[in-house]
């Protein structure tokens, strides 16, 4: 037997540049600026840790979502585990895994959100792109099943006690109301965009101008 078995990263993904990601997370800061600013917002603020709904205290949203990811940001395709996670042999032994490895892409960014637990950017990919989106994680428990690629999202930051999984889960949740007809509450116009508010503390900005990244595809080992 060879001593050579492939050794799987701890996930594949795409690795946006470091000029892509300082303005993601520029552009990130300034909707959590403008968020906390505006007055239904603040009017719902119980939801992130205030005592009270007073619309005359203004939340920081930024120390809020204290855990922010360290170096340059990325959208997860497969979290493999190091061979760990189930499907991690299928996906890595895929053709299309193995020719994009090392590639560059752009990914589209349409909305940037955020829930008591997480603040996102919400990944429209590409049919190309898709290509390389497992089949197995657009799954929200128990045993919804959402369209490929619903998942697909760049974490900004997790609040305290917050895993960095969570935002994709919560991405699904945000995608499971839309799909149940729950379009979210139109609250109006803010710098870049729709402002939609799905209750309990789930915010969603549809940009008006969507952003292109640019990334690599790759693996993380940690
Ligand atoms: O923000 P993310 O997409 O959520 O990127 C990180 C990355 O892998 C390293 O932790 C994601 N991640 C962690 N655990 C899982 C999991 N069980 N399923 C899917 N993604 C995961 C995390």
């Amino acid at each position: 037997p060879s001593l050579e078995k492939d050794f799987l990263p701890l996930y594949y993904g795409w690795f946006l540049s470091k000029r892509s990601s300082e303005s993601l997370r520029k552009t990130g800061q300034a909707f959590l600026d403008e968020l906390a600013s505006i007055k239904v917002f603040r009017k719902e603020s119980k939801h992130f840790g205030q005592p009270s709904d007073d619309p005359k205290v203004k939340v920081d949203l930024t120390s809020y979502f204290v855990k922010r990811p360290p170096g340059v940001l990325h959208c997860t395709t497969k979290f493999t585990d190091f061979g760990k996670a189930p499907g991690s042999e299928d996906y890595a032994q895929q053709e299309v895994v193995k020719s994009s490895y090392g590639k560059a892409f752009f990914l589209t960014i349409s909305a940037l959100f955020i829930t008591p637990r997480t603040a996102g950017a919400r990944v429209e990919l590409s049919e190309q792109q898709t290509l390389l989106w497992p089949g197995d994680v657009d799954v929200l428990q128990p045993a919804v099943s959402l369209p490929k690629g619903s998942r697909a999202h760049v974490t900004l930051g997790c609040a305290s006690g917050v895993e960095a999984v969570q935002t994709g889960i919560d991405l699904l949740e945000f995608v499971k109301l839309e799909k149940a007809g729950s379009k979210g509450e139109e609250v109006g116009e803010i710098g870049g965009g729709k402002l939609l508010s799905y209750g309990n503390g789930m915010w969603m900005l549809l940009l008006s101008k969507k952003i292109e990244v640019r990334a690599i595809f790759g693996g993380y080992y940690g």
